[in-house]
């Protein structure tokens, strides 16, 4: 049994089959992870989707922003943009369930994995974790997601996509809370050292404005030698943290880049470049 976790699909079916190939795949075996950003800009996101759900019992899961989006055009909060790819998996019959089976995934999840009689805590985020949360308050915040999106999938997503909240402050109410959380974890590339989040910034680490800097780059409660993040999300840094228990997963596939799958017990990276 072995654990794989792929960086960001984005529709690109093709080069994700030819990825669990390539690490041998088993479907009754072993654990797929998957960092968010399934679906969109590609071409094949239906066809992504459909398999997922087929092989649901062996794929952990976390949202990404473009599922978040893809949820909000669905229920009708917002509109699709000329680069988006969603129309096939808007207008297919069964949109309607791939949408519950999205609902159901959360935006940080955290599993312990046995390897060479040692362990190690994983945690998936999309985006990241600004410096200043906690893990604990994290699980929380998902934990209010979950139960928020699955009541009332329109009412939260409207908000999420209406407020955007660049820091975290104790004084801000609960639903305040949430939609920064939601933001945070789905959208952070770079941050200052109180956790501002500036979500516009999409270039290398070494252009990042003065004052601000990777979000991983700050001292964090989440880390530790026992347990490592892994996270996709920003291309433009090829999956590259310099972190030892840190680790990018997105590579640009879509982009005409590369498509990552990595072996969580020993953390080696295979790759399938963009077809
Ligand atoms: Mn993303």
């Amino acid at each position: 049994m072995a654990n794989y976790a792929i960086g960001d699909i984005q529709g690109c079916y093709k080069e994700f089959r030819l990825a669990l190939k390539k690490v041998n795949f088993d479907i009754e075996n072993d654990y797929l992870w998957l960092v968010g950003d399934l679906i969109n800009r590609g071409p094949d996101s239906l066809k992504l989707i459909k398999y997922l759900y087929k092989i649901r019992k062996r794929a952990h899961i976390v949202l990404g922003n473009h599922e978040l989006h893809f949820l909000s055009c669905l229920y009708g909060q917002r509109e699709l943009s000329k680069t988006d790819t969603l129309s096939k998996l808007i207008t297919t019959k069964k949109s309607q369930k791939y949408a519950e089976f999205l609902i159901q995934q959360p935006l940080i999840f955290q599993k312990k994995i046995e390897y060479q009689n040692k362990s190690k805590r994983i945690i998936m985020v999309h985006a990241g974790i600004p410096p200043n949360l906690s893990l604990a308050k994290c699980f929380n915040l998902n934990k209010d997601f979950q139960i928020a999106i699955k009541k009332n999938p329109k009412k939260i997503l409207k908000k999420i996509f209406s407020n955007s909240f660049s820091e975290f402050s104790k004084t801000m109410s609960s639903i305040d809370q949430l939609v920064f959380f939601t933001n945070a974890l789905t959208r952070i590339r770079i941050c200052n050292q109180k956790g501002k989040i500036d979500f516009k910034y999409k270039g290398k680490i070494s252009q990042v404005p003065k004052k601000y800097d990777a979000w991983f780059n700050f001292r964090n409660s989440f880390t530790n030698k026992n347990s490592q993040l892994i996270f996709g999300h920003w291309a433009a840094i090829k999956g590259k943290t310099e972190k030892k228990n840190i680790l990018g997963l997105d590579t640009g596939c879509v982009w005409g880049d590369k498509l990552t799958i990595m072996r969580l017990e020993d953390n080696k990276r295979f790759q399938i470049k963009k077809i």
